[in-house]
């Protein structure tokens, strides 16, 4: 692997695992929602020389000398995803997700407030309020789960809910949730209950950039996100708001939650972003729906149950409850076949977060290694015939084939 070769000279332990974990990702077909493959351009500007700089402060107010040109990579990344979004402010120094949310709550709430979100359990985020999480320790927090039935989200629900709680913000977005969300809907319950509305977009930021997912940003005060799912950059976190909590924002971050910004991932952001305002980014996002959607059809026709029947975005989320199977089985099951998913509850689960009554799917990086429908069917069997066989050496060892053939045609990395 290029790149290594003074890796393996210091520390060949280290060389190996990369070695390894490059190998799987080759060897191995990836659905595991929340993850891609970004690209050379992004995992280049990830390994420089911009990571050795301190720059807490923001571009032209820093802390420390020699900013000159990491001002110029956080400019950068804040115009395009500016641009890109169409957002007012940008903040491109949260390391993750979670810090973003922090950071926003930071800015926006006070201790003990009130907010309501969507229940983990039922496709919410962990930062969103539960009780593990500062989010459910320094707040008050109040949840909204999809509609028993149809297991999408019901506004009028969500409404009677707030009406009730009275929260100070509203919390859309989460990490298993398959449908498109109605931004307009719930902008109109903060209004009525006069809460702040923020959306975390991490899971389907590529698809908003993409154009096939509703745009939450001219709907909330706040809008968070990771860059490494669906929009395909490094690991990091970004926050877009309205201009008038600009200030308070970018303080909240730094010197708030954070302290040194990472400014090689900045870099990488920025990359990343100028990748996804390119038309090709846009193809990209509609393939990764039609993947999605062509994989939940084709796990349904081979009877498996998808939550709320369908997806409308890069996951869906098979309830393994009617074939008496646990997701921790199935996840096990199918990394067994060199199948990499997860375990995860779906609504109305009565089975723990370890044990889970789901397995979630994600077609991101399928859909940057260049598989299309086609392969989504050939996935779909052989996920079927996984859970179908729990147990059988014959069929594992069949479908352990298949995956090897196909992973063939899609070259990962070739030149790495
Ligand atoms: N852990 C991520 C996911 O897999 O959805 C969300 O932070």
């Amino acid at each position: 692997m290029s790149g290594l070769d003074e890796i393996a000279k210091v520390d060949p332990e280290i060389a190996q695992v990369v070695r390894d974990e490059l190998n799987r990702l080759r060897h191995k077909i990836e659905l595991i929602a929340s993850e891609n493959f970004p690209s050379r351009a992004v995992l280049e500007a990830a390994g420089t020389v911009l990571t050795n700089k301190y720059a807490e402060g923001y571009p032209g107010h820093r802390w420390y000398g020699g900013c000159e040109y990491v001002d110029v990579a956080e400019e950068l990344a804040i115009a395009r995803a500016k641009a890109l979004f169409g957002a007012e402010h940008t903040n491109v120094q949260p390391h993750a997700g979670a810090q973003a949310n922090l950071a926003t709550y930071f800015c926006a709430l006070e201790p003990g407030d009130t907010i309501l979100g969507m229940d983990k359990s039922a496709g919410g985020h962990l930062t969103h309020g539960t009780p593990a999480n500062i989010s459910g320790v320094l707040y008050d927090a109040h949840f909204y789960c999809p509609n028993r039935e149809t297991e999408m989200l019901d506004y009028e629900e969500i409404a009677a809910i707030a009406r009730k709680c009275r929260p100070r913000m509203i919390i859309a977005g989460g990490s298993s949730y398959p449908r498109d969300i109605d931004f307009a809907a719930l902008r109109a319950v903060a209004d009525e209950v006069g809460a702040m509305l923020m959306v975390d977009m991490a899971h389907f930021a590529g698809l908003v950039a993409g154009k096939v997912h509703s745009d939450p940003v001219p709907h909330a005060e706040f809008v968070t996100t990771t860059t490494h799912k669906t929009l395909r950059g490094p690991r990091g976190g970004m926050i877009l708001c309205r201009e008038r909590f600009a200030r308070e924002l970018d303080h909240a971050v730094f010197p708030g939650t954070q302290g040194g910004p990472l400014m090689h991932i900045i870099a990488a952001k920025a990359v990343a972003l100028l990748e996804a305002s390119r038309p090709e980014f846009a193809e990209y996002a509609r393939q990764i729906v039609r993947n999605s959607r062509a994989l939940a059809e084709a796990l349904r026709d081979r009877g498996l149950r998808i939550v709320s029947g369908g997806t409308d975005t890069h996951l869906l989320l098979v309830d393994l409850r009617p074939l008496g199977l646990t997701g921790d089985e199935v996840e096990k099951a199918l990394d067994d076949v060199k199948i990499t998913a997860n375990k995860n509850n779906v609504p109305f689960d009565d089975k723990p977060p370890a044990v889970t009554s789901g397995v979630r799917f994600g077609t991101p990086a399928v859909t940057t290694r260049g598989m299309r429908e086609e392969e989504m069917v050939e996935i779909a069997d052989l996920v079927a015939l996984v859970v179908r066989n729990m147990g059988s050496p014959d069929v594992m060892s069949r479908v352990r084939g298949r995956v090897e053939e196909l992973v063939a045609g899609f070259p990962l990395y070739p030149e790495l």
